[in-house]
């Protein structure tokens, strides 16, 4: 009997060692997405409580960012209906503003937009920041700063660049013109700055401009 004992219980608590690690990594696992969604998303969170369920946030990928120091130009892969989010009526996966593209004053913006969405047409604009939103095409806050087909869009994979200086400081938004969409939440920021040297992403609060 002891000699069956022993190894049992060196097996019961090598188990118990082994949940007790799985389950203390699965906590600081758990642990640390929590702070990531709470960090990455935390106004959000709150004003969606009211409406539809909060998504995951979505990822930002560096590689939608390209930056050219010398010339001080950036360059963004402006991608429509990315995700399903919002019924594709995103950008990047963004909507609502969740995502922000700061640009420094004066320098040269390239959006290489492609619409990604198989179902419906789109198009982007720069806008100024509005409220209430637009509920179509409204004139662009730099010249040229529009894709072909504004309206009507552009149908799936079909690609157009806006190329423009960012001469005049302020918020702004990217915003879908096909009637509808900008205001159902196809929008993301720009904010063009005097006081950053240097071009950056990054994910932030959604809500209403
Ligand atoms: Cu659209």
């Amino acid at each position: 009997m002891p000699v069956a004992q022993a190894p049992q219980r060196g097996v019961t608590f090598k188990l118990f060692r082994l949940a007790g690690r799985r389950g203390s990594f699965a906590t600081v696992k758990s642990l640390s997405v929590a702070c990531m969604v709470a960090v990455g998303a935390a106004s959000p969170v709150v004003v969606r409580a009211q409406g539809d369920a909060a998504p995951p946030a979505p990822a930002v990928d560096p590689s939608w960012l390209q930056v050219d120091a010398a010339t001080k130009t950036v360059t963004f892969q402006l991608v429509a209906g990315l995700t399903g989010l919002n019924g594709a009526l995103n950008f990047n996966g963004f909507r609502d503003g969740g995502l922000t593209l700061t640009v420094p004053l004066g320098w040269t913006v390239v959006m290489h937009f492609r619409n990604h969405d198989g179902m419906l047409p789109h198009s982007a604009e720069i806008i100024a920041d509005a409220h209430p939103l637009p509920t179509g095409p409204v004139a662009p806050a730099f010249a040229r700063a529009f894709t072909l087909r504004l309206e009507q869009g552009l149908i799936s994979e079909q690609t157009d660049d806006l190329r423009f200086i960012a001469d005049r400081g302020g918020s702004y938004l990217i915003f879908c013109g096909v009637p509808g969409h900008g205001a159902a939440g196809m929008w993301v920021r720009l904010e063009v700055s005097g006081s950053v040297h240097r071009p950056s992403l990054a994910a932030t609060p959604a809500g209403k401009p």
